[in-house]
């Protein structure tokens, strides 16, 4: 099972035969990404801040679309222009498990609990440290159905 990726913002994310990068334009439609809503900017500044990183500015937000037994290999966000900038992780739906790992990817990883409205800055000396996500369990949230979302905000550019 895979995860579903798209992206609000000036910047999305890709990954094809090239590699993977941030591009202004959708590659399935060749427009330009929707516009991220002034109010995913403000809630991914504003738990920035309550975490100590200030002028949190995000220009790309990557929207992952999980259905139970999808789940995310262990990896690091490192395509980021200014890894001095966090990123804020939303969770929206059912229940999943995160990996957090360490700087090596044989790092034994801490499991944590993350449900519905959890938000996770991610940053400073623990910005590249391994991360994933387990197979998602079956479960019904009440307002999303069977399915997982998980909003990324990050300023890839600046
Ligand atoms: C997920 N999250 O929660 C996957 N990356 O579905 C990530 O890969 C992630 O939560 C960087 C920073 C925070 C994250
Ligand atoms: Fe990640």
């Amino acid at each position: 099972m895979s995860v579903g990726t798209t992206s609000c913002g000036a910047l999305g994310w890709v990954s094809d035969a090239r590699g993977y990068r941030y591009t202004p334009y959708d590659p399935e439609n060749g427009q330009p990404w929707p516009a991220m809503p002034a109010l995913f900017a403000e809630l991914a500044r504003e738990a920035a801040s309550a975490a100590g990183f200030e002028g949190f500015a995000p220009d790309a937000c990557l929207i992952n679309h999980y259905r139970p037994g999808a789940g995310m290999g262990l990896h690091q966000d490192r395509d980021e222009r200014d890894l001095r900038a966090p990123i804020v992780s939303v969770s929206l739906g059912i229940a999943a498990v995160f990996l957090r790992g360490g700087h090596q990817r044989s790092d034994k990883p801490q499991r944590i609990a993350l449900a519905h409205g959890d938000v996770v800055v991610w940053g400073g000396v623990d910005r590249l440290r391994f991360h994933g996500v387990l197979p998602l369990a079956p479960a019904t949230h009440p307002r999303l159905g069977a399915r997982r979302i998980n909003l990324t905000f990050r300023q890839a550019r600046a």
